[in-house]
């Protein structure tokens, strides 16, 4: 038990000590559905520096916590841009784009395919 106490002292203080380097910001994504805030909560927990994202599908806004030491918003907003979606003023990746499923896609995009009522696919 105690070992566990001090186990934790030292993991709750390393915590504090990085927060230093941590910061937040909030990125405009062209996120459309569960599927594409999945999408891009994936591509940023492989991304160096980013400790946490979180997509919030009503505003398309992703919110990022990150290491400002390890990553930067560009480098941030590439990585959303490499799997299909629009990051503030970078365009989604065209190729990357082209492999999202119908729904996924920007309103407006002719291949844009909305979610039906009760198909049980992503929408909340
Ligand atoms: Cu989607």
């Amino acid at each position: 038990m105690k070992n566990f106490i001090v186990i934790l002292l030292v993991a709750v203080s390393a915590q504090v000590f990085a927060q230093k380097n941590v910061t937040e910001i909030e990125i405009m994504t062209s996120a459309q559905c569960g599927m594409c805030k999945d999408r891009i909560e994936k591509a940023l927990a492989y991304e160096k520096g980013v400790i946490k994202s979180e997509v919030d599908l009503a505003t398309k806004k992703v919110k990022v916590k990150y290491n400002t030491k390890k990553t930067n918003p560009d480098k941030i907003r590439l990585a959303i841009s490499n799997v299909g979606h629009d990051a503030d003023d970078i365009a989604a990746d065209p190729v990357a784009y082209e492999k999202l499923p119908a729904c996924c896609r920007k309103p407006g995009d002719p291949k844009k395919v909305e979610h039906g009522p009760g198909d049980g696919h992503g929408h909340e």
